[in-house]
């Protein structure tokens, strides 16, 4: 784990610890143990810690959190290179980050390569630098910016912590022997200063206002998170004496370590790692899935979505052309891809350059034939099974034999798409989330006969892209709209039982959501709930109107029809389930006017309001998802828990500190979840999706605490598809 040799007079710890150097209890006992040894060592005058491989340490070992401690602690460990009376030099390369961070801060001496980062991410997990590290960078580079990297936890490029005084020096080339060198330089004995716990933070004299200011940003940016608060209370007690700012650090390191957003959002990094190794039941077949190599896509519709797609694609440095039958459209999408890569711009994200390189890249087109020759098409039109039949069927004929074939369906069934062509093997489905161009989850779907060559080729693009791909089965709605159906549905009902949608929105929003149903119904439009009514209503043989309170026996609430037929399309007509100071506004107000249609609509139907209580509301939101979220386990739609808590934490914003809805349903315990369902069930029994799903009751009532590692086996599920 720790590798000891000596080169000349100079000691190298060298970590090795594949993949990313993580400081797990050999690491650090093998890190104090090289320490004591060369300080025993009257031929030694210097010691070097470096990381074999791709990295410096990337940090403690997350997955060691939640098992009992072994050996020396971070801190000891660390305390132990600080006082070494020979230099210690770290010498650093990938990304030194958390606890490589805090060791390479008790060295001495930080040297590093120009590519390398360095930071302190523990807030993402729910944590903060317990290791002193709140305690160190302060004194290296002052309150201001130690606040600020803590609390955002982003990756710092060497050049950068070299001006902030974290890095003492850049190097080229190889860096073991530029470290030596660096070595041979040093006096033998360690400066004052260079044992940081001896210096001063800087920046003391502000400090009370710098904390203020930090407050007040990560409150707002990072609202319901615990752990950004007490990162900022550490770093502020990095102005009393070392000892006394160190035991408040740990203080608060401890808080944190034991509270559920901790353990949630390091359940969420394992998660979204597990996410992107994709399921296929026959291990044999998987390891033939290679991807085919990606190198020109074609999109098909300048809308919105299509034109999103094409701004993801063209930022990745992929070559598009974009097909748009009617001219004015793909001027339309083309001026809205050109504004979308300005507003990067001007936000300073890319620079006018890298946008010029992005729009010569792409080729408007009116005719499918121009995507003859392109590796891999994305459709992207109107959601209607036929139209979408009509142009798979076309693609196939068109393109050549190796392309394949996308549907950026957010509903449809990949098969039937699939059967207009001769190549369903070749043809997936890549569900991106509005804006395509921000939303980070990319939900891919395989149908009956996509091969898995495909399935390998689309995960790879969704990186390619830096996206989040999570893989899925085909069915209607797949996971993230199948259950998003259930949270909205329920949503409605509450809103005819007793809510406003502000009240109900302001409920979901204190549970972590960036906006309730009702805010984020009016930022994507009204019309597109009603249109995909109507579609759904068409192809199964029914109608629906505003006047329609039930569908083939289910409940239904037409209050959203009412407000579409009323011309409230949401933000972009100013009115919607709020009223805006304009169209196109952000900012939600209540509107009177939709308090007198729900309370007509209510009159008209019979229905007597209630008072409905927070947590109802809460339950039958989330509950009704879950229990769709085991269905989807139980029928093989989603692998994995994991898969699911992704979709929701990268599609719809679920709070990261619950660790998404399957995972929350975990610490709410599955035998509670259950019970409150079978309830909700009795209750509304003309919602049949309360009807509790057969894998929820076999674990809720197992009698056992069944880890969501084995929920999925537990769904005796048929799974040699491929
Ligand atoms: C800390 O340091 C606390 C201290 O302040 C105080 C303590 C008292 N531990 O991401 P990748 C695994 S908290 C265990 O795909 P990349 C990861 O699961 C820690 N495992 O690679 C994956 O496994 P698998 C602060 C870890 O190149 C494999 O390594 N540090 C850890 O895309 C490859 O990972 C962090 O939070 C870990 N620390 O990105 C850094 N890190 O192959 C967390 C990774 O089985 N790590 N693994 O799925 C990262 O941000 C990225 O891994 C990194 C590389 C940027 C380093």
């Amino acid at each position: 784990m720790v590798d000891y040799r000596t080169v000349k007079s100079v000691a190298v710890l060298e970590v090795n610890n594949p993949p990313v150097n993580a400081l797990s209890y050999n690491v650090r006992q093998g890190l104090q143990d090289g320490i004591e040894r060369a300080n025993k060592d009257k031929e030694i005058k210097s010691i070097i810690i470096i990381g074999k491989g791709r990295t410096y340490p990337a940090g403690a070992d997350i997955s060691e959190f939640s098992k009992p401690h072994k050996g020396p602690n971070l801190i000891e460990v660390g305390l132990g290179i600080e006082s070494s009376r020979k230099p210690v030099i770290s010498a650093i390369h990938g990304t030194c980050l958390g606890g490589g961070l805090e060791i390479a801060l008790f060295s001495h001496y930080r040297i590093a390569l120009e590519s390398a980062k360095v930071g302190f991410p523990e807030v993402a997990l729910g944590l903060l630098p317990g290791a002193h590290g709140t305690q160190r960078l302060p004194r290296v580079a002052g309150m201001a910016f130690a606040m600020e990297i803590i609390t955002s936890g982003r990756h710092v490029s060497a050049r950068e912590a070299l001006q902030h005084g974290i890095l003492d020096k850049l190097v080229k080339g190889n860096l073991l022997s530029e470290s030596l060198d660096f070595a041979a330089s040093l006096p033998f004995s360690v400066p004052h200063n260079r044992r940081l716990r001896n210096v001063p933070a800087k920046g003391a004299e502000n400090a009370d206002r710098i904390f203020e200011v930090a407050l007040n940003k990560v409150k707002q940016k990072q609202n319901g998170f615990i752990a950004p608060i007490n990162c900022l209370k550490a770093v502020k007690a990095a102005l009393l004496p070392y000892e006394e700012g160190a035991k408040i650090e740990r203080e608060l390191f401890m808080e944190l370590l034991t509270s559920g957003q901790a353990k949630a959002q390091q359940y969420v990094f394992f998660a979204e790692r597990a996410a992107t190794r994709w399921y296929v039941s026959n291990e044999k077949n998987q390891k033939k899935c290679s991807a085919v190599p990606v190198k020109t896509t074609g999109v098909i519709g300048a809308g919105t979505m299509g034109s999103g797609i094409v701004v993801t694609l063209l930022r990745a440095g992929l070559p598009v052309i974009l097909v748009e039958q009617d001219s004015q459209n793909l001027e339309r999408g083309v001026n809205m891809i050109k504004g979308i890569l300005q507003g990067s711009v001007n936000l300073k994200r890319m620079t006018s350059q890298q946008m010029n390189k992005c729009l010569q890249q792409l080729t408007p087109a009116q005719s499918l034939d121009s995507l003859h020759n392109v590796d891999l098409v994305i459709e992207a039109v109107f959601e209607n099974l036929k139209l979408k039949e009509e142009i798979f069927g076309k693609l196939d004929e068109i393109c050549k034999q190796q392309t394949i074939l996308c549907s950026n369906t957010s509903t449809l069934d990949i098969d039937k798409i699939a059967r207009a062509t001769k190549r369903p093997d070749k043809v997936i489905g890549t569900h991106f989330f509005a804006p395509a161009f921000v939303m980070p989850l990319l939900e891919n779907v395989y149908g009956t006969k996509t091969s898995g060559e495909t399935i390998a080729t689309v995960m790879n693009l969704g990186k390619t892209i830096r996206k989040i791909p999570v893989l899925v089965k085909t069915c209607h709605g797949f996971v993230a709209n199948r259950m998003l159906a259930r949270y909205q549905t329920e949503a409605s009902f509450l809103l005819e039982e007793g809510c406003l949608p502000h009240e109900y929105d302001q409920v979901m929003e204190e549970f972590g959501f960036p906006m309730g149903a009702f805010k984020v119904g009016d930022l994507s439009g009204l019309d597109i709930g009603y249109r995909i009514r109507q579609e759904l209503a068409k192809a199964n043989g029914y109608t629906v109107t505003t006047d329609t309170r039930y569908i083939q026996g289910e409940r239904f609430s037409s209050l959203a029809d009412k407000l579409y037929e009323l011309g409230r399309l949401g933000r972009k007509t100013g009115k919607g389930w709020y009223k805006y100071d304009r169209p196109g506004a952000k900012e939600a107000f209540v509107d009177p006017d939709v308090t007198d249609i729900i309370l007509k609509h209510c009159k008209d139907a019979g229905i007597i309001r209630r008072k409905i209580s927070t947590q109802e509301i809460v339950e039958r939101s989330m509950y009704s998802s879950i229990n769709e979220g085991f269905r989807c386990l139980e029928d093989g739609v989603a692998s994995k828990p994991e898969d699911i808590d992704v979709i929701w934490l990268h599609g719809f914003g679920f709070p990261r500190y619950r660790g998404g809805p399957m995972y929350y349903a975990s610490t709410i315990g599955l035998a509670e979840v259950y019970d409150r369902i079978c309830y909700y069930h009795k209750t509304f029994p003309e919602s049949s999706y309360w009807v509790p799903s057969d894998l929820l009751r076999k674990l809720a009532t197992s009698g056992r605490n069944i880890p969501m590692s084995d929920w999925s086996t537990a769904a005796t599920v048929n799974k040699s598809r491929l």
